[in-house]
């Protein structure tokens, strides 16, 4: 990764601030969905004789709970990760203008991929003067526009970018209007670039991803609204691809060209560097807040968030051990460890991220028409967990958390390798003092 894109990644990186509004949006769950841990325990082993739940919510818990980000991440919270010189969003207005990179004068080429022809009835061409237009996007959605919430995760940096509901065109819709016969294999896609080959950023899927939605994933979209506000430079607008169950590098943005091509493989840019390119999100969990310094015997609220990839999550676990515990040999992932269940914070009554009105709109895929969850923990979001840890004696310990899939496989199987999506289990070190 570039300086360059990395610089960008961190300055991005604000802080979570929106605390009242999590606490209220959570609140209803709160009475009844807490696991209350035995405070008075301080033996190790009463961890595996967690008490019923509790009526009340433990008072650090919800003080842990104060400082949770929202569901949805304000379009102006995601964090970035774009190449470029200069990046394409830090253009002027007036560049933005010219090079198509504003609603007004945006343009997307759909064309036949020169070196492996595909046989198309006719091209989308500036030319000709058939390149799709803003107005043109906005008449398919009239009919075509979808919704959809998906976490964006970039397939190199551990934690998700930020959450967000996305409203597009299916992108097939566009690939039909060049009535395509025959020799069409691929379709890969690219951004602006500075006009520059060296600086494209290219992706590409399998035509059948493009015309068909598998598993009852939602469209590969042709985006233009975050969070039910049009998508914004930055972000990639005035248009980007989102490929709802991907890594963020398949969701190019500033599109500029659909390239329709009988080419039999991928073509990513993200091919460099050692990606796996066509492993889609897996599941893992990791902390947001656990103290890092407590007196002995008091309780630890830990909170966190986990990335429900394609195999869904059935379970958060977390694990507190003294540092110096022995682990048994071979049992590289902890699977013998006593891990403990961790509560799966349940759909909040508030969603965040500057929705207008902070609702769902009535047709968003995976929500029924009052705006509810159809399915919960959400595939392909962000959702957030909580655990109080029962108070121990000084000493240094370290705490691990990891998710369960739908199939129960614990993080970081099934897929452990870090080319494919991060997923390893985090290790968090925490001083009990005497
Ligand atoms: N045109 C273009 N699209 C791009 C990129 C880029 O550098 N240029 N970066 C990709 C990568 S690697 C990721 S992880 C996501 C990040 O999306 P975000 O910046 O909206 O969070 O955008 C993808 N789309
Ligand atoms: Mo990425």
């Amino acid at each position: 990764m570039s300086n360059l894109r990395m610089r960008s990644y961190e300055e991005n990186d604000s802080s979570m601030h929106n605390t009242v509004r999590f606490l209220r949006e959570h609140a209803y769950l709160t009475r009844r969905h807490f696991l209350r841990l035995g405070v008075a325990g301080t033996a190790l082993a009463a961890w595996q004789q967690f008490p019923a739940r509790a009526e009340a919510r433990p008072p650090e818990l919800e003080q842990a709970l104060a400082s949770l980000e929202p569901f949805f991440t304000p379009p102006a919270e995601f964090r970035n990760v774009s190449r470029g010189k200069p990046l394409p969003h830090s253009l002027s207005e007036e560049k933005k203008r010219e090079v198509g990179l504003t609603r007004e004068t945006w343009k997307l080429e759909v064309i036949s991929d020169p070196d492996n022809p595909a046989r198309l009835g006719r091209q989308l061409t500036k030319a000709d003067h058939t390149a799709l237009d803003f107005a043109g996007l906005l008449q398919l959605a009239e009919t075509h526009a979808v919704r959809f919430a998906k976490v964006m995760t970039c397939l190199n940096i551990g934690c998700p970018l930020g959450m967000g509901l996305w409203e597009g065109v299916p992108l097939r819709e566009v690939l039909w209007q060049t009535q395509p016969r025959e020799d069409l294999r691929r379709v890969f896609y690219y951004g602006y670039h500075n006009d520059d080959p060296q600086q494209m950023f290219r992706s590409s899927l399998p035509v059948g991803r493009v015309l068909e939605d598998p598993f009852d994933l939602p469209p590969v979209i042709l985006c233009y609204k975050l969070n039910g506000q049009w998508l914004d430079s930055e972000r990639g607008g005035p248009v980007r691809v989102i490929v709802p169950e991907a890594y963020g590098f398949k969701s190019i943005k500033w599109l500029s060209h659909v390239v329709l091509t009988n080419l039999a493989y991928a073509n990513d840019t993200y091919a460099d560097g050692n990606n796996d390119l066509d492993s889609p999100l897996k599941t893992f969990a990791a902390t947001l807040s656990a103290p890092r310094e407590v007196p002995a015997n008091q309780p630890l609220p830990i909170t966190g968030y986990a990335q429900v990839g394609i195999s869904g999550l059935s379970k958060v676990q977390v694990w507190i051990t003294p540092s110096d515990t022995d682990l048994p040999a071979g049992d590289r992932h902890f699977t013998q460890a006593p891990w403990t269940d961790a509560e799966i914070l349940a759909p909040p009554s508030a969603w965040g991220g500057d929705l207008p009105e902070g609702k769902i709109p009535g047709d968003t895929l995976g929500f029924d028409k009052s705006g509810q969850p159809r399915s919960w923990p959400m595939r392909l979001a962000k959702v957030h967990w909580a655990a109080l840890l029962p108070g121990l004696p000084a000493g240094e310990y370290t705490l691990r958390c990891r998710s369960v899939d739908e199939k129960g496989i614990a993080q970081p199987l099934p897929r452990p390798f870090r080319k494919s999506g991060h997923a390893a289990i985090e290790l968090i070190s925490i001083q009990v003092r005497a």
